[in-house]
């Protein structure tokens, strides 16, 4: 039995960890037998981030890896039918989403010193409280530098949001009227699609780009057929 690793639900989401919701939306749109492992800390996971699988004696982290790796092992079964050019569509929104969007949603959470308290009792709550404050703001720290490094971090907060809400407004455009991001029915690109949309909307993170999702019936009802294919 495939086992994943992901976090414990948090802030009303089944998973805040868009790569971990992706890969778990993976699995169940895939139809793959799995089992959910719950941990609340990455630092012992494999390449010290979530999600991972473990599957036999193959261990595999990073979400598109592991896709890679069930998709070869168990066939392709969401992404058979589909063109190249679709496919490139779809790697083209799923990159934007991880590569890109994906700090929108970093710094949307964990550089706004109003949400540090909510962070430090939901994510960090296990940490004996004595030390919880020393570890939390080095993990803040080495955050912020990861950000400057990637260049992010060099933007005002109005940029990167402006950023963010050129990415879904982009997604939106590329969903158009269709049920699915390429067609009728999902595709492992949707596992990306719902894992951020999803996470964008904890309504403990309200944002100009939660506004704008919930401004969008296409988005809005995006989310919604998604999460009922998946998880019924
Ligand atoms: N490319 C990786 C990204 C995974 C990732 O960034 N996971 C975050 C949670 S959203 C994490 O575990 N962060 C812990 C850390 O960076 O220390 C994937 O697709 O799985």
């Amino acid at each position: 039995m495939i086992e994943l690793y992901k976090f414990v639900p948090q802030f009303g989401i089944r998973d805040a960890s868009p790569f971990a919701l992706k890969l778990e939306t993976y699995l169940r749109l895939a139809g793959l037998d799995f089992e959910s492992i719950e941990i609340m800390s990455p630092v012992k996971a494999p390449k010290a981030k979530i999600p991972y699988i473990i599957d036999g004696d193959q261990t595999i982290a990073d979400s598109s890896l592991c896709i890679g790796y069930l998709k070869d092992k168990y066939g392709d079964k969401l992404g058979k039918n589909l063109s190249l050019k679709q496919h490139a569509i779809g790697h083209a929104v799923k990159t934007m989403l991880e590569e890109r969007t994906y700090w929108v949603m970093v710094n949307m959470r964990w550089m706004d010193e109003d949400k540090h308290q909510l962070m430090k009792e939901t994510w960090f709550d296990a940490i004996p409280a004595l030390i919880r404050g020393l570890i939390f703001k080095k993990i803040i720290k080495d955050m912020a530098k990861g950000m400057y490094a990637h260049g992010i971090g060099r933007h005002t907060d109005a940029e990167i949001m402006a950023f963010g809400l050129d990415d879904l407004a982009a997604f939106e455009a590329v969903l158009g009227d269709k049920p699915y991001l390429l067609g009728d029915v999902p595709s492992e690109y949707d596992a990306t699609g719902y894992g951020f949309l999803a996470n964008f909307m904890a309504e403990q993170f309200p944002s100009p780009l939660s506004e704008y999702i919930a401004g969008s019936k296409t988005l809005i009802a995006y989310i919604d057929r998604v999460e009922k294919k998946a998880f019924g």
